[in-house]
Order: C-alpha cells, then sequence, then structure tokens
C-alpha cells in the first residue's frame, strides 16, 4: 500500500510519448472542446423522418378509444402509430432487462404519468410535435398508487393486470444472510439501534437526453441503429430476439454519449418505436426525447424505503446488521443488473466491517410510476447499501456516546482477513482500510475539526462533520453467477497492431465520458510499449467491436481493462518469438523493456516493438510456425470483482436561522487500486462527490397523491451545480486487486456511492443541539427546518 505520492511519469501533453500510467490529457477532449463532437442528434442522413411520442397525461388509467385521424391528416405527417397497431406484429411489449415486460406503446392501460402511447412520424420534428396535440385518447381513470407502503395493501388498486393471475402488487421478494443466526446475535447484543431510512427516488439527469436513429434498410434487411446506449452489444441482442431481425443484420452504433450515469443502459420504448417507425416508412427515423420526456419517463434510481437495525457491545463491536427493504420498482421491473441479483449487489450493506451475522429480506412492489430501478452511480444498489450502513453506525455512535471515526476504526475488517468473505457471501478480493481512514482524518485536521466544533456549539452555531466510509463491489461477472438475459458477463478486446507500428484496441465497453480512448490507450500502452498516442481507441460499434456486456457497474477497467492489458500481453508474447527470429536468439534470452526486446547482457542488441511490426507484415521470415500479423483477441471473464474502497469527511455549517445547508469541506480518499490516469480518476471522483451534494441536499423526484411528477423540469428537479459544492480535496491510496492483471479496481461510481452518506451524516451531527438523529434526504432547509422544530429540546 502506498499514500499520496504517485508513481507517475507526468505528461501534460500528448505529443510527449511516455509510456505508461499517469495524467494524460484526455485524447478526446480536442474534438469536444471545440464542438466537434458526434452526438446521436448529430446524425443526419438523407431523407430522415422525425418521431415523437404522445405520452399519458394521467398516472393510471384504461384506455378506452384512440383517434388518431386528425393527427393524421395534419401536414408533414406519414404515420401515426398506436399500441393496437404494435399489437398486431406483436410488438406491443418488449422483455426488460429483469425478466419482466414493458409496454412499447400502451394497449390496455397507462400504468404511470408519461407512458408512451403513440407516436407520431412527421417530415420534421415540430410537425411530428404538433400533430401529437390532434391525437384524441379517452382514458377512463384509474385510482394510481403511488406510495409503496400502499402497494401491497389489499384493497390497493392492481397495476400489472396484464400479467396472468396478477392479483397484487408484488414484483418480488428477496433475502440474503442468515435470519436465525443474526436475530441470534441480536437476542444477545447490549445494544440495539435501529432507525428508518428513506432513500428517495432520483434521476441521473444526463445532459444528452435519450434518443435514436434507426435505419432499416428493407433490400438487404439491415438495420442500423444509432443509440445512447452504454450497452450496444447487449442491445443488439435484444433487439435482435424482440424484432426477428438476425442479429448479423443489426449494427448498434453508441457515438459519442452525453454522459449516462446509468440513464443508458435500459432499452427504452422509443428506441423500439424508431425501429418500427423505420421498417414502416422505409425511410430513416430520428427519435430524440426532451429534458421532461427524459425527467419523467427514463430510468430512475433509489426508490428503498429501509429500517436498518445494528447490534453491538456496550464498547463499540458491532456484532451483526438487519435490514428490511421495500422497493419501489415503478410501474415495469426495469431494472439493469445481473439476473440473479434483482436487488443488484445490495447484500453489501455490511460495509467495511468485520461483524458476526447478516441479515436482509427485501420486498419489491409496483406503482404508477415510471419504471427503471437501478440507474445513476449506483454499482447495482451500492449506494443505498453504504446509505443504509453509514448511517446506521452513525446511529450507534451516537447511541453509544463514542466518536464516529473511532467506532469505524474499531470495526474494520483487518488487512490480514483478506480476501474476506462477508456474512453475505461476497468476497472482498484486498483493502487496507485503516490508512486510507486515517489519511483522511489527517487531510482534514479531524481532532481540530471536533474542536472547532465544540467551541461553536457553546456559541449556538451549527457545525457538523460526517464520515463515510465504503467499500464497493464492481466488476461484474463473473460469468457463471453473473449475466443480463442469459448473455454471461465478460468482455472481448481485440488488438491489431499495423505495420508502422500504430496500433487499434477494440472494446465491447463503452464511454459515455469517462475518458476510455484515454485510459485503455495508456494500459495497452504500459503492456507493449507503443505510445499512446499511437494507439486508438474504438468502442461503440457492434460491427467494429468485439462482443461484450458493455458499461455499468464500473466494470470497464475491472472487466475490459484487464482484457485489454491480457490481449496487449498476447502480442507481445508473439513480438517476443518474432524478435528472436530478428535478433537471431532464443526466446528466452530475450528480455523486454518498454518498447523493445534485447538480447539479455547485450542491450545493443534489440528491436523495437515498431520494427516488429514491420517484420510481422513484411517480406522476409518469420519464426517456425508463426503467421504474419500482429493482432490478437480474447474474451476475459473475471474471476471476481474488484472492491474499491474510500473514506469520506464532510464539513457542514447549517444556518439556525434559515436552514440552509453549506458544505464547507469535503475530503474524499479513495483506493482503487493501481492508477491508471490519477486526472480522469480526480474527474470522475469530482462529479461523483457533485452527485452525492445533489442527492444529499436537493434531488428528489416528487410526485403529488394523483401520480403526476412534480419534477419534470430542471426547475423544479433542482441538480448541483459549482454554486453548491466546495473545492474538493482528494486523497488516495493504493491497494491493488489481487486477481485483477494490472491490479486495478473500478472508480467511476465510488464518489456517488460514498458521498451521500457523509454529507448527512454531517447534517444530523450538526443538528445534534436539537437531539436529531435522522433526517431524510434531500436536505432541504424545509426538512433541516422540520428536524430542527420537531425534536427540539424544550429550552
Ligand atoms: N480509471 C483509472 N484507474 C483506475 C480505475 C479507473 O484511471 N484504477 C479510469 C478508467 O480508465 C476510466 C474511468 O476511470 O476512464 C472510470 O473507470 P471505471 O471505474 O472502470 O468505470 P467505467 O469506465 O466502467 O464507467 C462507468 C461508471 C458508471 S457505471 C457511471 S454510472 C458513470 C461513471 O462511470 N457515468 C459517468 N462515470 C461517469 N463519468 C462521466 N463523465 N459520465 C458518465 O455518464
Ligand atoms: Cu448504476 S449507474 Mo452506472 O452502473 O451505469
Amino acid at each position: 500500500m502506498t499514500t499520496v505520492h504517485e508513481r507517475v511519469d507526468t505528461f501534460h501533453d500528448n505529443d510527449q510519448k511516455p509510456i505508461g500510467y499517469g495524467r494524460m490529457l484526455r485524447k478526446e477532449d480536442p474534438r469536444f472542446v471545440r464542438g466537434r463532437g458526434r452526438f446521436v442528434d448529430d446524425i443526419q442522413l438523407p431523407g430522415m423522418l422525425h418521431l415523437a411520442i404522445l405520452r399519458s397525461p394521467v398516472a393510471h388509467a384504461r384506455i378506452v378509444a384512440i383517434d388518431t385521424s386528425a393527427a393524421e391528416a395534419s401536414p408533414g405527417v406519414k404515420a401515426v402509430v398506436t399500441g393496437a397497431m404494435l399489437a398486431q406484429q406483436g410488438l406491443a411489449w418488449m422483455p426488460t432487462l429483469s425478466n419482466d415486460v414493458q409496454a412499447v406503446l400502451a394497449t390496455d392501460k397507462v400504468r404511470f404519468q408519461g407512458q408512451e402511447v403513440a407516436f407520431v412520424v412527421a417530415e420534421d420534428r415540430y410537425a411530428a410535435r404538433d400533430a401529437l396535440e390532434l391525437i384524441d385518447v379517452e382514458y377512463d381513470v384509474l385510482d394510481p398508487v403511488i406510495d409503496a407502503r400502499r402497494a401491497l395493501e389489499p384493497d390497493a388498486p392492481v397495476i400489472r393486470d396484464d400479467l396472468e393471475g396478477k392479483a397484487n402488487n408484488h414484483c418480488f421478494d428477496w433475502e440474503t444472510g442468515d435470519e436465525a443466526a443474526t436475530a441470534a446475535v441480536f437476542a444477545r447484543a447490549d445494544v440495539v439501534v435501529s432507525q428508518d431510512l428513506v432513500y428517495p427516488r432520483v434521476h441521473p439527469a444526463p445532459m444528452e437526453t435519450c434518443g435514436a436513429v434507426a435505419d432499416f434498410d428493407a433490400v438487404d434487411g439491415r438495420l442500423r441503429l444509432w443509440s445512447t446506449t452504454q450497452a450496444p452489444h447487449a442491445h443488439r441482442t435484444l433487439y435482435a430476439l424482440v424484432a426477428g431481425i438476425p442479429e448479423h443484420k443489426i449494427q448498434v452504433i453508441s457515438p459519442d454519449i452525453g454522459g449516462g450515469f446509468g440513464n443508458k443502459v435500459p432499452i427504452y420504448p422509443g428506441y423500439v418505436c424508431a425501429i418500427v417507425a423505420s421498417i414502416v416508412t422505409g425511410k430513416p427515423v430520428k427519435w430524440m426525447e426532451d429534458r421532461s420526456e427524459n425527467l419523467i419517463s427514463t430510468g430512475f434510481a433509489r426508490d428503498y424505503i429501509m429500517r436498518g437495525e445494528i447490534a453491538a457491545t456496550r464498547d463499540g463491536r458491532i456484532l451483526a446488521i438487519r435490514t428490511n427493504v421495500l422497493a419501489d420498482h415503478g410501474a415495469f421491473n426495469g431494472t439493469a443488473a445481473p439476473v440473479k441479483y434483482p436487488a443488484g449487489f445490495f447484500g453489501v450493506f455490511t460495509g467495511s466491517y468485520d461483524i458476526e451475522a447478516a441479515y436482509c429480506k427485501m420486498t419489491a412492489v409496483y406503482t404508477n410510476k415510471a419504471p427503471g430501478g437501478v440507474a445513476y452511480a449506483c454499482s447495482f444498489r451500492i449506494t443505498e447499501a453504504v446509505y443504509l450502513v453509514e448511517r446506521i453506525v452513525d446511529c450507534l455512535a451516537d447511541e453509544l456516546g463514542m466518536d464516529p471515526a473511532e467506532l469505524r476504526l474499531k470495526n474494520f475488517i483487518r488487512p490480514e482477513q483478506f480476501p474476506y468473505k462477508t456474512k453475505t457471501g461476497w468476497v472482498y478480493d484486498s483493502g487496507n482500510y485503516e490508512p486510507t481512514m486515517r489519511l483522511a482524518m489527517d487531510m482534514a485536521g479531524y481532532a481540530e475539526l471536533r474542536r472547532e466544533q465544540e467551541e461553536k456549539r457553546a456559541r449556538g452555531e451549527l457545525m457538523g462533520i460526517g464520515i463515510s466510509f465504503f467499500t464497493e463491489a464492481v466488476g461484474a461477472g463473473p460469468r457463471k453467477n453473473m449475466d443480463i438475459l442469459g448473455l454471461g458477463m465478460a468482455d472481448g478486446c481485440e488488438l491489431r497492431v499495423h505495420p508502422t507500428g500504430k496500433a487499434v484496441v477494440r472494446l465491447s465497453v463503452q464511454s459515455q465520458g469517462q475518458g476510455h480512448e484515454t485510459t485503455f490507450a495508456q494500459i495497452v500502452a504500459e503492456e507493449i510499449g507503443i505510445p499512446p498516442a499511437d494507439i486508438e481507441v474504438l468502442h461503440g460499434d457492434t460491427d467494429n467491436t468485439p462482443f461484450g456486456l458493455g458499461t455499468y457497474g464500473s466494470r470497464s477497467t475491472p472487466v475490459s481493462g484487464a482484457a485489454a492489458a491480457l490481449v496487449a500481453r498476447k502480442v507481445r508474447d508473439k513480438a517476443r518469438i518474432i524478435a528472436s527470429g530478428m535478433l537471431e536468439v532464443s526466446v528466452a534470452d530475450l528480455e523486454w523493456e518498454k518498447g523493445a526486446f534485447h538480447v539479455k547482457g547485450d542491450p545493443g542488441k534489440s528491436v523495437t516493438i515498431q520494427d516488429i511490426a514491420m517484420r510481422a507484415h513484411g517480406a522476409g521470415d518469420l519464426p517456425e510456425g508463426v503467421e504474419g500479423g500482429l493482432e490478437a483477441q480474447i474474451c476475459y471473464n473475471p474471476s471476481n470483482l474488484t472492491y474499491p474502497h474510500g473514506a469520506y469527511i464532510c464539513v457542514v455549517d447549517v444556518d439556525p436561522g434559515t436552514a440552509q445547508v453549506k458544505v464547507r469541506r469535503f475530503i474524499a480518499v479513495d483506493d482503487c487500486g493501481t492508477r491508471i490516469n490519477p486526472m480522469i480518476i480526480e474527474g470522475q471522483v469530482h462529479g461523483g462527490l457533485t452527485d452525492g451534494v445533489g442527492m444529499a441536499l436537493m434531488e428528489m423526484i416528487a410526485f403529488d397523491e394523483d401520480g403526476n411528477c412534480l419534477g419534470a423540469s430542471l426547475m423544479d428537479y433542482l441538480i448541483p451545480t459549482a454554486l453548491e459544492v466546495p473545492d474538493w480535496e482528494t486523497g488516495f491510496t493504493v491497494t491493488p486487486s489481487p486477481h485483477h492483471p494490472i491490479g486495478a479496481k473500478g472508480v467511476g461510481e465510488s464518489a456517488t456511492v460514498g458521498s451521500p452518506p457523509a454529507i448527512v451524516n454531517a447534517v444530523v451531527d450538526a443538528l445534534k443541539p436539537f437531539g436529531v438523529r435522522h433526517a431524510d434526504m434531500p436536505l432541504t432547509p424545509s426538512r433541516v427546518w422540520d428536524a430542527m422544530r420537531g425534536q427540539a429540546r424544550p429550552p
């Protein structure tokens, strides 16, 4: 383990050519800063038509009749399609990524406000939108179920009466851990603390909304689809299954993506509508949703109502954690998680602590709200798990009168216990928690902050210090127990070195802003000694990249990053054989040093990778049995996930007059194993921390009792800006993953996962003088005010 000192070849100019990991500027940025990115909405095809979707104005209603005649007569309109028309082709319903079905266009009922009811295809976007208003839909409005707690009441209206024999709103049950063993530990514990917590429904709100351009060629039966997807290969397979078009005739292209944050993992009805529209009209068709459509109808996140319980000894040894969760999955279960994990990786709710027993019971329900249930930098529900454990550990510290840092330090899994099997069956690959925590405390000046807090409290000022310590599980597979709709979670990768020593690496994962064009070039550069500037990274096009399951759950570095390193080693192995022929020595007599093989003991006798590449393609003999060319392809199946960790400390000031929370300082120490590009990692962390401020203090998708979504624009659904966030203070430790070829762990979601509990813990800490032990997110001034008043002690 090392601390803040970086092992870097620092280089800020891509023309310099050091090999290896370091703060290389992003190769993709020259096109982005010049406004030359190519996003789905930039795609213009000759004769292209535009599609607009009519959405339900109500949350729950039976569709009595739809009259499209006026819309069809509207100028520029080419087609108007309803659910009934799709049903005739067997296309009204599609499978979701979690083995549920979702309506492409509603046929029988609408089940959430914003649900897709019909679409118009017209010559331009305006004509299409205008015609929507001419479609006349008669609804028979039904009572909606908005609160998950209401969903299971016997008299609650049944939402999914499309499912055969379904007489309630139950979606699934799930449990993990040992119920009896946990109950036994709770029964003998000195101290038991329980707390109800709500993780509100929030939205990823990427800058680019979702959209697609479909181009079906009726002559050769080929479909090209540009779409905003984080998982082009998985989507292609699903389209093949739904539309009956053979897979090799479908090309899914995910060009530049303007942020995903999980929002672009699911398949949305709009994508399917665009495909259908292109088939029906014989023309390319573009669908691009607007901001409101994105906010009200696409994959939301969280929406967990949790009860957390923690058992401990009087002196602060945590013994067991138990939780009961009510999960709101909306109208269709559109969760994107490995099939055997309907609650994602929530099972890591035991956190970073060495405990004796744990148990979770979860019930998931349908409600009249938009489908989804995983998106938003969550590492598959680890956000909720970390919030649960880090909040109840703080509640325990409060109960015991112990310092929350001290309580955590006392209960950490110790370095010699790794690999550590948790009580819910996860095997943490590596970790060294105490130095990470101590570094964060040093950077914060923890003891000094506590003294300052004490002085301020004496003066009636409200200052809070919040800690969170997290362990994430990222990098799904292994394929044997992780798949999406039967597709195993392993990743292909291909590397071709051209005759002049320039290379192309083809990835199955997709970048939506994380800088893969840079970091994957760095990984390959480190292994085969070709400068990153000479390595082109290709992704996001199923015709031109090997199969793989895509980007989510911060799996790119753990899975595809490993694949890239290994494919480069495979190429290097071949290069070594060619080099032995060129230098006329045996393979065993060669030594590799960044970019060249030389004869052992004779560094003057060497050939560079570029020399070898030319020989591999050129005239002249190659060693016996060696084919020409210098390329390789692999499919990497990880043996385990990687388990990054981090220690976050947040300092807030709460205005006692207005209840406004100001995040004054935020210290984030992350450990993602070997660091490929520290600049990119810091960017990922800064973004995730900003997300955390949003969720903790501002964001929530709210509904009124009729099921109207109250956050249909960014005026109402608040997201954080530079004004709400402090200057982030980041640090790091390095505990490599033992099974990853370069020791790297994922980091893309760490900060979103780790920061909300730190902020909430800080606010609750600030409100301690009022006897507050918990308050639910988002901690808006009104909620903080209520917490202060509701629980204020009599003077
Ligand atoms: N990295 C590194 N060293 C490591 C680990 C990662 O240099 N030890 C780099 C990687 O090479 C990559 C980036 O950090 O460039 C993130 O890597 P990783 O943790 O593997 O995560 P993914 O690339 O799989 O990205 C997905 C993750 C997820 S799931 C969400 S959600 C999210 C996130 O990344 N969405 C993002 N970060 C985002 N960042 C931007 N700008 N936009 C989004 O939509
Ligand atoms: Cu959960 S959001 Mo990211 O895994 O695509």
